[in-house]
């Protein structure tokens, strides 16, 4: 079997509210999926979607790339059991792909190969399965501690709340708070994303008392200092930004590890962050597959891979999605019970909107 074609679309969808990131705010989300057929009849959909303060390259840049994988991926052969691009001789690793480009094509490629052995039926990848994701909290107050109570009564199993915009005190009064919302039997998770130095950090982590959390993720400002907080207070740390200039196997001695936030479109795709689950399984660490605020498309890929690393073992970081007001899969991709559910039959009763999408000519 062969790619007969590789067409590209751009998308654009609006946002629920701005978004802060890295210290600007974004009011929609651009992205461009990419869909692949086969000469036997089957498609397969990719989202690639560089994140604005977080992604090397931008989405002009990640057209540019894609407008000439397309030209090269026409009348290449397709191997059914095969996994990822390396597998494909065109697509070696000596060719060069930014890391949202990366993600989508393999994605993209997984889901056409994956249709081909189900027999085709719905147009968008199919895992079956039921990931649990990992509540997102952020902005006010009183936002914060609504959400977290709706999340509860959903039935979610964990959340994750942004600190480290508020003086320390305040973080520590909202990270209380939002223990006694949601009860003793949800996983509660922070992230600074770096905001912190060791003393600000040293002192939240001992004025949070006994106030119960799973992990604290980029703490510090300066990451060669996480094991010296971990010693003083005892909370271990996850690696997010950290891991883009970390090997899986620098995992190794570092005790105070408990997580990996693994974020396939940064990270440089899905075989690159399987190497990650793989590590981190093997040590004792808690791989948490999360999204970037990609598309239905991405989301759908993301839950498969989180579904496959660790089954429901570990809240997914998803929740990225309740920040879309509108997406290019419909209808919605649902959340239930504080999961994402997904199945063929499911799958069947989902399409992609094109009246959503633009598509870029390229030859
Ligand atoms: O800081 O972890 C982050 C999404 C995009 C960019 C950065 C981050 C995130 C998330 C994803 O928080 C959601 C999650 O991890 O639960
Ligand atoms: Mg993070």
């Amino acid at each position: 079997m062969t790619v007969s074609r590789c067409r590209i679309f751009r998308y654009r969808l609006p946002l629920v509210a701005p978004l802060p990131l890295a210290g600007r705010v974004i009011r929609e989300r651009a992205g461009i999926l990419i869909r692949l057929d086969s000469d036997t009849g089957t498609s397969g959909w990719g989202d690639v979607a560089p994140l604005p303060g977080f992604s090397p390259e931008s989405l002009g840049e990640a057209e540019a790339e894609l407008t000439a994988w397309a030209g090269r991926l026409r009348g290449a052969s397709l191997e059914p059991r095969a996994h990822g691009l390396e597998s494909w001789p065109e697509c070696g690793p000596a060719v060069a792909v930014s890391p949202s480009v990366r993600f989508g094509l393999e994605t993209a490629l997984a889901s056409l190969l994956r249709r081909m052995e189900d027999g085709a039926g719905a147009e968008l990848t199919c895992f079956e399965g039921a990931v649990p994701v990992n509540g997102l909290l952020a902005g006010s107050r009183e936002q914060v501690l609504a959400d977290a109570g709706r999340l509860r009564d959903e039935g979610c199993r964990a959340v994750k709340l942004k600190v480290g915009s508020r003086p320390v005190a305040e973080d520590v009064d909202i990270t209380g708070a939002v223990r006694s919302v949601i009860g003793d039997g949800m996983g509660l998770r922070l992230d600074a994303n770096r905001r912190w130095s060791l003393e600000q950090a040293v002192a939240f982590g001992r004025e949070m008392g006994a106030v119960r959390v799973e992990y604290l993720e980029e703490p510090l400002r300066d990451p060669a200092l996480l094991r010296e907080l971990f010693d003083a207070t005892g909370i271990p740390v996850a690696l997010d930004e950290s891991l883009l200039e970390l090997r899986p196997d620098d995992l190794e001695a570092r005790p105070e590890v408990g997580a990996v936030v693994l974020k396939p479109a940064l990270l440089g795709g899905v075989a690159v962050a399987r190497e990650w689950v793989g590590k981190a399984l093997a040590l004792n660490v808690r791989p948490v597959v999360s999204a970037c605020f990609e598309s239905g498309v991405g989301l759908l890929a993301l839950a498969g891979f989180a579904w496959a690393s660790t089954r429901d073992a570990v809240p997914a970081g998803l929740d990225t999605y309740r920040w879309l007001a509108a997406d290019v899969v419909r209808p919605r991709i649902p959340f239930r019970k504080g999961a994402i559910q997904w199945s063929k039959a499911l799958a069947r009763g989902h399409r992609i909107d094109e009246s959503r999408l633009s598509e870029i000519r390229h030859d």
